[in-house]
C-alpha cells in the first residue's frame, strides 16, 4: 500500500507541510485571512494511499465540522469520497492531533445548525454554495473512541 501522496496542488501541498513540519505553529491560517485551519489525514478510496487535506477549523463542542465546499466548484472535492469510503481519519488542530471518525451529515436539523456553525468561521461558505447547484456535504468528525 502506498503512503503520503500529497495533493497535486501547490498551495495545498506547502500549507500541509509547513503546518505539519512546524508541529502545528506556522501555516495554521488561510493565506491572508487569519482564519485557522486544521489538517485532516485520510486514506484514498481507490489507491489506499494517505491524503492530508487543509480545511478551515470548524469547531462543535469537541467535534469538528468539516466542509466540502472546494470554493464552489460543480463536483465535490474528491476527499468527499474518500471519507465516505472510509471514515477513520486523524485530525490535527495545531499542535493537537487526535484519531476521529466522520459521519456524513443527512438530517436537515442538524444540518441547518452546523450550517450556521461553519458559516459564522468562514462566512465565504455561504457563497460558495449560492454558486453551485449541489449542496454543500458537512461531516462531523467525533473523536474516536
Ligand atoms: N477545501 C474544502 O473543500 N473546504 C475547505 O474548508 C477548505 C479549506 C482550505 C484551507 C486551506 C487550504 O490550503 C485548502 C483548503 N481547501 C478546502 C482545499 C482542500 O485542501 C482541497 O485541496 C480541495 O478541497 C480539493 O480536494 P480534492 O480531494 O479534490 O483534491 C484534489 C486536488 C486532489 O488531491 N486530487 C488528487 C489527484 O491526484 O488528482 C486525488 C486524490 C485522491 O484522494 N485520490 C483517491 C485515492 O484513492 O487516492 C482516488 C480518487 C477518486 O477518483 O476517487
Amino acid at each position: 500500500m502506498p503512503d503520503y501522496i500529497p495533493s497535486p496542488r501547490q498551495w495545498v501541498r506547502d500549507q500541509v507541510e509547513l503546518y505539519e513540519g512546524s508541529g502545528g505553529t506556522q501555516g495554521t491560517t488561510l493565506r491572508d485571512t487569519g482564519l485557522p485551519v486544521v489538517i485532516v489525514t485520510h486514506r484514498g478510496n481507490k489507491t489506499g494511499a494517505v491524503r492530508k487535506t487543509p480545511l478551515m477549523r470548524v469547531k462543535d463542542g469537541a467535534n469538528y465540522v468539516l466542509v466540502g465546499s472546494m470554493g464552489g466548484a460543480p463536483t465535490n472535492p474528491v476527499w468527499v469520497h474518500n471519507l465516505r469510503a472510509n471514515p477513520a481519519i486523524e485530525l490535527r488542530d495545531h499542535a493537537e492531533v487526535q484519531r476521529m471518525k466522520v459521519r456524513e451529515v443527512d438530517n436537515e436539523k442538524e444540518r441547518a445548525r452546523l450550517w450556521k456553525l461553519a458559516v459564522a468561521a468562514y462566512p465565504p461558505y455561504e457563497e460558495y454554495q449560492a454558486k453551485t447547484t449541489r449542496q454543500i456535504p458537512l461531516f462531523v468528525a467525533e473523536p474516536a473512541r
